[in-house]
């Protein structure tokens, strides 16, 4: 079999060894890649006696057949572990030449196992590794790092690595790269830095094995000649995913005030255009025809990469609404290797606490002297800063339970950048994202704000299920950006096309949907293994939003009906195959190849 290379490295860094081993084609065509293979490797791998920050958990930095060849978008790859903040599966997705050399070493996938005696960095060149003493690295910044070891490697290296907030075990650090692409808001930069693992370097030179050379070669230019030529690729190449803080605003769903309204006062002062009017340059992942990181100069002339989930988190969402702070908020998160979304979400609730004299500390909205200070502050878990390290749920359980309406997140996880007032659609795909509250499963806003916004449909249910098969079955799976479909509208019948031209396999989209609906149910599984109390309040979303109406704009004193959603739920639920309570049933785990999870749930 051909595109997949079947061969994997796994890595003790506490015995200092590695094996590089294969799997078999059966793996390959079951889960596909990427989020399939680690969702795998979870279940077999990860008991739910292994404590996320422990030697026993394990590190998955996973590709996909379409990794790192010639087609639009293909240099990213997942990592992948137990969550410090959600205690169960979780995962991100990032963007590096990290990914494609990882490839072109010879592997498909890597898993870090141990923790090292002291700091290190790990360098593989081809089947070459090798683990290296980091204790000069360690307390570095992530754009120092990568600094250092690029001046140290070819200038074609593949480097990821943490910040102080992942050695400092910031249960929302990220694993960084490239001085601006950031994944892993699920914690894993907390892993690597429980393992002592301060970066990456990976060094290839092998060709990634395909069916048709030829055929891949064509099919993939004339992929990134059909993404030139899409009637939005101009505008997305000024803007990227800047232009839809005017898009949040105009449809009332910019999160505001640890989401408390769907209004933010000062949007244009945050937005796409005013990104424009001071925009550098911008720069992106490697093997993209439609590069979105945008740089701008920060309020202290720093090289900030602004995204939406970014801004409207540390803007709107905490009171600020000055871009070039937030710019600065943003360059700091990345330096500092902390996730922008759980930050702006943890530091809302905080101002929140500190509003109604919950906690004794004094922070208003849009104090970005006393933000700056305390983002610090988390990344060195220092102060305060120690407290919210934590997350919004640790948080809230040790306030008490006046908090919890509006501790804004689901599993654990920090809910990203979308108010849901008034989007029972979209809140139902925060309650069943399968690792927390991201909206990378699932952005069914876009859609349902154009069809019966505040309706309670079944339409809605096919529509959610519909986005998770493919963004996070399929293009997690495959392993390439999702950008060039959601955003250029690039025809998702081209994926089967370039998968078919990668491995000779002629899956088509439901093939691929089967596998999606497989991966879905196997990290479901999981949750419910890990959790023994698991049941369906695990899938709502806070309070606030069922309780405490919006008090501005066109959707004003909007609530979502708490009956309502949990109709959704159900018919969420019967569609997937699962239990009343969420828990997939014998006959799904059956039909889906999962035989083996039976025994353990
Ligand atoms: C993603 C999450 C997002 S989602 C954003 S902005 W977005 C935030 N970016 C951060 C950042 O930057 N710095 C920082 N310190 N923290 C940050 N946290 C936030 O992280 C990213 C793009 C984006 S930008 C998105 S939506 C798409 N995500 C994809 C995905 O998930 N899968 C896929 N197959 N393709 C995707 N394409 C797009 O990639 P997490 P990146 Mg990210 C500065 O990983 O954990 O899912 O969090 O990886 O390489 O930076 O690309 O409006
Ligand atoms: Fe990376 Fe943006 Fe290109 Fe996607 S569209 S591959 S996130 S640069």
């Amino acid at each position: 079999m051909q595109g997949w290379i079947q061969k994997f490295l796994r890595l003790d860094l506490s015995k200092n060894k590695f094996i590089v081993d294969r799997y078999d084609d059966g793996m390959a065509k079951a889960f596909l890649g990427g989020r399939g293979f680690a969702a795998k490797i979870f279940w077999d791998e990860i008991k739910p006696e292994v404590d996320p920050l422990s030697p026993q958990n394990k590190l998955i930095f996973s590709t996909g057949p379409l990794t790192g060849l010639p087609l639009p978008s293909s240099g990213k790859f997942l990592v992948a572990s137990k969550s410090p903040i959600t205690g169960s599966y979780g995962d991100g997705n990032l963007g590096s030449w990290a990914s494609v050399n990882l490839r072109k070493a010879g592997f498909d996938f890597l898993i870090v196992e141990g923790k090292h005696d002291k700091p290190c960095y790990i360098h593989i060149k081809n089947h070459k590794v090798e683990i290296i003493d980091a204790r000069e690295l360690w307390g570095l910044g992530t754009l120092e790092v990568e600094k250092i070891l690029r001046e140290k490697y070819s200038k074609n290296a593949g480097i990821i690595q943490i910040g102080p907030a992942g050695e400092n075990k910031v249960l929302f650090s990220t694993v960084t790269s490239q001085n601006g692409r950031s994944g892993g808001r699920t914690g894993m930069g907390a892993v690597m830095g429980s393992k002592n693992l301060k970066a990456m370097v990976i060094e290839g030179d092998k060709d990634i094995p395909v069916n048709n050379e030829r055929a891949l070669q064509d099919i993939g230019k004339e992929a990134y000649d059909t993404i030139r030529n899409k009637p939005n690729f101009e505008f997305w190449m000024r803007q990227g995913t800047m232009m839809t803080i005017e898009w949040s605003q105009e449809h009332n769903v910019l999160p505001a005030y640890n989401f408390k309204e769907g209004l933010f006062d000062r949007a244009d002062k945050i937005g796409g255009d005013m990104m424009e009017s001071i925009k550098e340059t911008q720069r992106g992942c490697p093997y993209c025809n439609m590069i979105c990181g945008n740089i701008v100069k920060d309020c202290q002339n720093g090289n900030a990469e602004l995204d939406y989930e970014n801004v409207a988190m540390l803007g709107s969402n905490i009171g600020i609404g000055d871009l070039k702070q937030v710019s600065y908020l943003t360059r700091m998160a990345d330096d500092l290797g902390i996730d922008t979304i759980s930050s702006g979400n943890a530091i809302g609730f905080i101002i929140e606490c500190s509003s109604k004299g919950i906690i004794e500390d004094r922070i208003d909205w849009g104090d970005f002297d006393k933000i700056k200070d305390l983002l610090h502050q988390t990344a060195y878990r220092k102060g305060l800063g120690d407290f919210l390290a934590q997350g919004v749920r640790h948080m809230s359980q040790k306030l008490g339970k006046d908090t919890t309406p509006w501790a804004m997140h689901v599993k654990g996880l920090e809910i990203s950048a979308y108010d849901c007032h008034s989007t029972p659609g979209m809140a139902l795909a925060y309650g069943t994202s399968p690792i927390g509250a991201h909206h990378k499963d699932a952005w069914i806003i876009a859609w349902e704000v154009t069809a019966g916004r505040e309706d309670y449909t079944e339409e809605k249910v096919d529509k959610l299920i519909e986005q998770q098969r493919i963004r996070g079955g399929i293009f997690e799976g495959l392993v390439t950006c999702r950008f060039p479909w959601v955003e250029i509208n690039l025809e998702l019948d081209w994926y089967p096309k370039l998968l078919k031209a990668a491995t000779g396999l002629d899956f088509d989209l439901n093939d691929l949907y089967t596998i999606a609906d497989r991966i879905y149910t196997l990290i479901r599984s999981s949750w419910v293994r890990e959790y023994e109390k698991w049941n369906r309040n695990m899938d709502i979303p806070p309070a606030r939003w069922f309780e405490e109406p919006t008090t501005e704009g066109q959707f004003k004193e909007s609530v979502l009906d708490y009956d309502n959603y949990n109709v959704m739920l159900d018919w969420y639920y019967e569609k997937r195959g699962w239990s009343k309570d969420g828990i997939p049933t014998q006959s799904t785990l059956k039909n889906l190849g999962l035989d083996y999870v039976i025994k353990e749930l």
